[in-house]
């Protein structure tokens, strides 16, 4: 089955705008797609996408990461993070109609999404900024949530490093980061054991042609 996206429009009262000091901002959207829309994809993307989990590489040891993932991006377009180098071969079609709707609503043309399937409360991302070189210097990243609402939290770079700003995910959002965002904060998606049922997040990025 390929499901049609038909996203609200950012323009809409309910998107709530943060500016970071010293620098970056969020847009975020709870409900841009509407309930049935958003767990077609959901059911859709769990069974359809290659789940995997593949290993990093974290202080000179190779190590599984805490979720699985899928990489699906334009053909001779890759992204490597922690030593993982992912290559793009194409899109399947509901991703593409997905992606052009992220890219509508945020000004840019994607070209990669990282997919990332948290199982269950006990499945996490660490903190880190995405700030890889092939990503630009002010990179626009959109962010789509499915499934579980889990927990988003940010943290300045510099120090002190404590979380300021949280933002509860929900599914069917959107969430854009912009700006220099990425040079002045991390973000983390933490645990949450509480949670027994899995999330589904798609970073829609633009890579560079130069890397
Ligand atoms: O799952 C999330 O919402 C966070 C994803 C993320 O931080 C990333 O892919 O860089």
């Amino acid at each position: 089955m390929q499901t049609a996206i038909r996203p609200a429009s950012l323009a809409e009262k309910c998107v709530q705008a943060l500016t970071l000091e010293p620098g970056g901002a969020l847009r975020y959207h709870p409900s841009w797609l509407d309930s049935e829309t958003t767990g077609l994809l959901y059911s859709e993307f769990l069974d359809n996408l290659n789940w995997r989990q593949l290993p990093v590489r974290l202080f000179g040891r190779w190590v599984p990461q805490p979720r699985l993932v899928d990489f699906h991006a334009d053909p001779g377009v890759a992204y490597t993070y922690a030593g993982l180098k992912l290559a793009g071969d194409g899109w399947p079609v509901t991703l593409a109609r997905l992606r052009d709707a992220a890219s509508a609503a945020a000004g840019v043309n994607f070209n990669s999404v990282l997919c990332n399937l948290y199982r269950d409360g006990r499945d996490h991302m660490g903190w880190h900024a995405d700030d890889e070189r092939e990503l630009g210097k002010n990179p626009v990243i959109a962010s789509v949530s499915l499934g579980a609402t889990r927990r988003f939290l940010l943290r300045p770079r510099m120090k002190p490093r404590e979380a300021r700003h949280e933002i509860l995910l929900e599914p069917g959002s959107l969430l854009l980061m912009e700006g220099c965002m990425q040079h002045h904060w991390q973000h983390q998606l933490p645990k949450a054991l509480r949670v027994k049922s899995a999330r589904i997040n798609l970073t829609f990025r633009a890579i560079l042609d130069a890397f």
